[in-house]
């Protein structure tokens, strides 16, 4: 790669903008970087939910409405599991457990986790690099009225309903950043970041509490533009808004401004927030309409922000 965006992400708010920007840059120029601390073992396997997300996302053979796992999935696997008594709040699709038995292989042989989803992405069709934040495991842990849960538990085993008190990032501080990753950043390859519309704390600040990576993003000598997850002091989707006001943070985009202050120069928020803007030296705004459904959503708002980062809007 020559210079590049990258595109941060995790979730599915964050694959339909990595969509768009898929569809208007080329491989050489854009590379992902994912959360992981999402990962977690189960029933055995190694399951990657953002990695996997965004790979059948890119591959287009991804389940739209339900938003993660596969089209045209089939189910008889967790129907027999049932059957034996098995506790399935995890669902695994038939072909998607393929992924997943694949993944656990590769790793087992000592594969890297950057170098197993290089080649699921390949045998996919999918050209775009994409790196997760880190090869050793950093795991997200809520804290909750109900006691300290992992990721995957609050947020499908509990469908996100106990309130969150806290959000932790287990292994941040010791996470082995991919090396190609490292390569790309001390050669200069990025001319840009742009943070998708993921869930601030639950899909961005695993990435942002690793500190080399934030180190990079602070000390940036590129232009970093975020995407607002809010429009009219609501989340586009998911709990985002919901864990604000547990936490006490107002949903709107000041919050998600002060949120990503020093780390961001420019924020895209949705012309109905237009009126809700703070004043702010450090970050400038942008509009679009940031609500994506259609892939010709997801083109126009990927559009819009290369061509903020380019200045087209300053
Ligand atoms: N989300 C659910 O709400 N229920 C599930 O049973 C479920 C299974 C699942 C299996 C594989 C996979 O890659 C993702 C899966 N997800 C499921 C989505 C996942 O929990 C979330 O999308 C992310 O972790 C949040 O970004």
């Amino acid at each position: 790669m020559k210079s590049g965006i990258l595109a941060i992400c995790g979730g599915i708010g964050g694959a339909k903008l990595a969509f768009g920007l898929s569809k208007v840059l080329p491989p050489e120029e854009l590379v992902y970087l994912v959360n992981t601390g999402d990962d977690f073992t189960y029933l055995n396997f190694q399951i990657s939910p953002d990695l996997d997300t965004l790979m059948y996302t890119l591959a287009e053979v991804n389940d739209p409405e339900r938003g993660w796992g596969l089209k045209n999935e089939t189910w008889k696997n967790l129907k027999a599991l049932k059957e034996y008594g098995v506790d399935t709040w995890f669902q695994l699709g038939d072909k998607d457990l393929a992924t997943h038995i694949r993944r656990t292989q590769l790793l087992d042989e000592g594969k890297k986790l950057s170098e197993v989803t290089k080649l699921l992405c390949t045998s996919l069709g999918v050209k775009h690099l994409i790196i997760p934040m880190s090869e050793s495991p950093v795991r997200t842990i809520v804290t909750t009225d109900k006691g300290k849960l992992a990721f995957q538990e609050y947020f499908v085993k509990f469908q996100c309903k106990p309130k969150v008190k806290k959000i932790s990032y287990i292994g941040s501080n010791k996470a082995e950043i991919p090396k190609v990753l490292k390569k790309l950043i001390d050669e200069n390859r990025f001319s840009g970041v742009i943070i998708c519309p993921s869930n601030p704390y639950l899909s961005i600040d695993p990435i942002l509490s690793i500190p080399e990576l934030n180190l990079f993003l602070s000390e940036r000598n590129m232009p970093v533009l975020a995407v607002s997850p809010i429009i009219n002091n609501a989340s586009i989707k998911g709990p985002t808004s919901k864990i604000m006001k547990e936490m006490n943070i107002e949903p709107s985009v000041k919050s998600i401004a002060d949120h990503y202050s020093g780390l961001t120069d420019i924020l895209m928020v949705d012309y109905k927030d237009k009126e809700n803007i703070p004043r702010l030296d450090s970050v400038s705004f942008v509009f679009d309409s940031i609500y994506m459904e259609t892939s010709s959503q997801k083109i126009n708002l990927a559009t819009k922000c290369l061509e903020a980062l380019e200045g087209k809007y300053s």
